[in-house]
């Protein structure tokens, strides 16, 4: 299981050196009871898909393990704010060095036994879909890739199987998926990325990982995949949030956040140039439960927040 007591900082040497690390107790348990809650919106439970319950509902799952994967916005509040919770953000502020970062990806997975399809996947890197070009290590550049654990993940509940970045160094960069036979070296040397609900697995887009089959019965495995980048970097991406801002979901989460939380989803922070009298006032008609003032107060006293990006530093940094 995961070390608890690693400290944040232990995890960042890990992450850095190995590619990946799993942070346990990272979620509150309040929050992650909520979460919890609201999976039986998405998904059945490891009884109810063992059972066959319902089949019509099951069998997307037993067709294509990675059929159903709600994204952000999701149909839980409770799930929406998870994926912006700010221990995510302060994690991922202390992992990539930056204080303006950018949510780019929010989905949901699960994972059954019990006549679920075979789920080995290849050993891959994933940043051939999560970016147009390749990883750059510096601060401004990187990509940080969270699975936060809605369930206990073990050995024998799929846990993502990982191989340190210090034993891929050689692999040519436009090779990002690894046969079985050819890199059979690399597979013995995988590692279970286990870890108790509310665990956080942190990963690199380049580190070498793949999914597996469960082998534990009547089990599932759920988890929330979400990813931050710097501003300034559109190369990098998965999901756009504006496709999705006409929906309910995303109504009703706005008046909820934060303004650091809004900003990791690209509002535009308070004392941006894009603040005006106009914009001020159709932001505000637009979601009127959304409280205003360290927008408007910013826009009359012309400072920016603490946690705003002066102009001048919105590109990544060298
Ligand atoms: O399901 C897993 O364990 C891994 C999934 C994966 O590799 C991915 O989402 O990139
Ligand atoms: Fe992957």
């Amino acid at each position: 299981m995961t070390d608890a007591s690693m400290s944040i900082h232990t995890a960042k040497v890990k992450w850095e050196r190995t590619g990946w690390c799993v942070l346990g107790g990272v979620i509150p348990d309040v929050a992650l009871a909520a979460a919890q809650a609201d999976l039986g919106h998405f998904f059945p439970s490891a009884e109810e898909f063992a059972s066959d319950h319902d089949p019509e509902r099951n069998r997307p799952f037993r067709v294509r393990g990675d059929a159903v994967r709600p994204r952000f916005p999701f149909e839980s509040d409770s799930i929406n704010l998870l994926a912006v919770h700010e221990v995510l953000i302060d994690l991922a502020e202390e992992i990539l060095e930056r204080r303006d970062l950018r949510l780019y990806q929010g989905l949901l997975s699960a994972k059954y036994s019990d006549g679920a399809p075979d789920d080995e996947q290849l050993l891959h890197a994933d940043y051939g879909n999560h970016t147009l070009v390749v990883p750059r290590h510096d601060v401004g550049y990187e990509q940080l890739e969270m699975f936060v654990y809605l369930t206990d993940v073990t050995a024998e509940t799929a846990a993502t199987r990982m191989v340190s970045l210090e034993r891929t160094t050689g692999i040519p960069v436009e090779r990002t998926y690894l046969d079985f036979e050819e890199y059979a070296d690399l597979y013995a040397t995988e590692e279970p990325a286990s870890g108790s609900a509310g665990s956080v697995l942190l990963y690199r887009p380049d580190t070498f990982h793949r999914g597996v089959a469960m082998t534990a019965p009547r089990s599932w495995r759920v988890m929330l995949h979400v990813a931050f980048k710097s501003p300034g970097t559109d190369w990098l991406g998965y999901q756009s949030w504006p496709f999705s801002a006409e929906g309910m979901p995303w109504h009703r989460l706005v008046p909820h956040l934060s303004v650091r939380q809004l900003c990791v989803l690209g509002f535009p922070a308070p004392g941006d140039d894009y603040w005006s009298e106009e914009t001020l006032a159709g932001v505000s008609a637009r979601y009127p439960r959304l409280d205003m003032s360290p927008w408007r107060s910013a826009f009359r006293t012309g400072s920016t927040e603490a946690s705003a990006v002066p102009a001048g530093e919105r590109t990544p940094a060298r």
